[in-house]
């Protein structure tokens, strides 16, 4: 093949990588705003209002006529810290009990139905979920904390008061990888240097929302006709020597490969989508 060609070629496969590797982290983007201003709006109407603004009737009408706003989200959830001390009084306030994410029986958990599931365990402190969007509303009553990526997605955005991911793990009720997204909910306005101690003394619950990343990058691909010419795989490189897939399967290598890097704005999470053509020259 003449060079001309050949250089064409990857320049044509660069262009279209990029293209959808920018409309990806743009859609991601968005959500992820929307995700934090459902944050303000529980910190506003929930725990600055008494009695209360939301109630799960009105939590769940209000971001099930906003999902528009979060492209590739399949819903959000808000989750309360409840310390063991107060755990007897929330119990009997909610009229159920904190329900452990982990049990023996790995099925019953993937059903995701809570009376199958285990009540949690004592520990210092739970995060069970109260509000929920319909599409997400089999995790009401779980103890986040419970789960091994949802707990440290927890413990790390109370810690930063910024948006944070998880890796890609499997999600409740789903069969694909996706990924959590995280905001701790505050009781006062933090300084921006505001230490530790205070911004976990100062935390109230915990905003999130939840990715199914192969069903909706699927989605997103679709609308740009072009799933018969080049093949999408999105990666976690978080480790680089161990690249976990979020999206696509890992085929044949037909010669050129092309990287775009995503930027989902979790520093200490790294993305990448790779792309090729499905068939040689
Ligand atoms: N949401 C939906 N499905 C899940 C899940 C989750 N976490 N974890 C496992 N499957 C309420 O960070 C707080 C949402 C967790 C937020």
């Amino acid at each position: 093949l003449n060079t001309g060609i050949m250089r064409r070629r990857e320049e044509t496969l660069a262009n279209m990588c990029d293209e959808r590797a920018r409309m990806l982290q743009d859609q991601f983007n968005v959500s992820m705003n929307h995700v934090h201003a459902l944050a303000i709006l529980v910190s506003t109407f929930h725990h600055g209002k008494h009695p209360s603004a939301i109630d799960q009737k009105i939590f769940g009408e209000y971001t099930e006529s906003t999902a528009f706003e979060r492209p590739l989200t399949s819903g959000v959830a808000y989750a309360l810290k409840v310390l063991h001390s107060d755990r007897m009084h929330f119990e009997k306030q909610h009229g159920w009990t904190i329900k452990k994410m982990e049990t023996e029986n790995e099925a019953l958990v993937q059903d995701c139905i809570p009376e199958n599931l285990d009540p949690a365990p004592i520990q210092d402190e739970y995060a069970p979920v109260i509000f929920a969007q319909e599409t997400v509303s089999h995790i009401v009553s779980i103890d986040m904390m419970s789960g091994k990526e949802d707990r440290e997605n927890i413990l790390r955005a109370r810690a930063s008061g910024k948006g944070v991911l998880t890796s890609p793990f499997k999600l409740l009720k789903s069969n694909h990888l996706g990924v959590v997204l995280t905001f701790a909910v505050y009781n006062t306005n933090l300084p921006l240097d505001a230490t530790l101690e205070q911004r976990i003394e100062a935390t109230v619950g915990y905003l999130g929302a939840s990715y199914d990343v192969p069903s909706l990058v699927d989605k997103l691909l679709h609308q740009l006709a072009s799933k018969q010419t080049i093949v999408v795989n999105v990666y976690d490189t978080t480790n680089a020597s161990a690249p976990i897939t979020m999206y696509g399967t890992d085929v044949a290598d037909t010669g050129l490969l092309y990287i775009s890097s995503l930027d989902f704005g979790d520093p200490l999470r790294k993305h990448e989508m790779h792309c090729s053509f499905k068939q040689r020259p």
